[in-house]
């Protein structure tokens, strides 16, 4: 594969953890070009400095109306709960946010990669799981993705390998802290995070480019945190992700005329070998209609048959 051009730091924040198949509240994605690991900016004083962000960066931060209420936990440890979103006017991850999130791609040399901490587990599945809801997966069919905890990971264990000890966290938390000693600034506030996250990755550079050229896959193969049915915010006439059997769809779809007559051509619903026959009284009315026929026949036939 060709050296990645852009990593794109990425962090969500979202009403709660993946059992409670979450919705975004916010999120942050800051762009830079591999150019500015492979040269960074000086540091600003000896380590463990924390190193400064790279001076060209692109950067998208939204908060987002989730849908649905937020755990409690959730809310207390980002500060955003549904009204608040709400009474901000805060829109739903719709159409347009997808279609923002790809011209925002489409303005970096390619290949992308994302980088989110935890991404394998949280950010990228539920990012999945939003662009699938709008049978819009394939705005980053052509973007890679690495988890920085696994990054990280191998970093700091190809630096000492043969170092025993208690277990480290590698929590983004716990790592900033280590490497630079202070607490990261603005924890789970999505920019925050994503300033944190790319701090932890210029720790080592040129190290993490050649772990991300090496280990980046593509976002295609990511599958969505959780079934998804498609939305009535859904304005997008391209087809549904397969993400729930197409059989299902017309069962779980409570009122498909909702959706303003611009129903996706997804394929016909295929039934199952135990759905329930749609013509079942097709067969007992057809042999009706044969043996009223036969009987008018014979009776035709009676009358016509001389000396009766
Ligand atoms: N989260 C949660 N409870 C936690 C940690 C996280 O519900 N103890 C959810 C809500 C956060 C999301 O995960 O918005 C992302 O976490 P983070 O802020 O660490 O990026
Ligand atoms: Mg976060």
């Amino acid at each position: 594969m060709a050296p990645i051009q852009t990593l794109i730091f990425l962090d969500l924040e979202a009403t709660g953890l993946p059992f409670s198949q979450p919705k975004v509240t916010e999120l942050c994605l800051l762009a830079i070009h591999r150019c500015a690991l492979e040269s960074p900016p000086t540091p600003r004083g000896p380590p463990p400095t924390v190193p400064p962000p790279p001076r060209v960066v692109d950067k998208l931060s939204l908060c987002v109306a989730p849908g649905k209420a937020c755990n409690p936990a959730a809310s207390e440890i980002t500060g955003l709960n549904t009204d608040l979103l709400a009474a901000h006017g805060r829109q739903l991850f719709d159409t347009n946010l997808a279609n923002m999130l790809q011209a925002f791609l489409q303005r970096q040399p390619q290949p992308w990669c994302l980088v989110a901490h935890n991404g394998d587990r949280y950010d990228f599945p539920l990012l999945q799981a939003e662009l699938a809801t709008l049978g819009l997966s394939s705005v980053l069919d052509d973007a890679f993705c690495v988890d920085s905890i696994t990054a990280l990971k191998a970093l700091e264990q190809a630096g000492r390998p043969s170092e025993h000890g208690p277990r480290k966290s590698y929590s983004l938390g716990s790592i900033y802290t280590r490497l630079y000693g202070q607490e990261p600034p603005d924890s789970h506030t999505a920019e925050g995070d994503v300033l944190a996250l790319l701090s932890i990755c210029q720790w080592q550079p040129q190290a993490l480019l050649r772990w991300v050229d090496v280990h980046a896959k593509p976002f295609s193969t990511v599958k969505p945190m959780y079934e998804v049915v498609p939305t009535l915010a859904d304005s997008n006439p391209r087809p549904y992700t397969a993400v729930v059997p197409t059989s299902l769809r017309r069962v779980r779809d409570p009122n498909p005329n909702l959706r303003g007559g611009r129903q996706p051509n997804a394929p016909p619903a295929v039934q199952g070998p135990g759905a329930p026959p749609k013509d079942g009284l097709l067969v007992p009315l057809s042999l009706l209609a044969f043996l009223t026929l036969a009987i008018a026949t014979l009776y035709g036939l009676s009358l016509a048959t001389p000396g009766q």
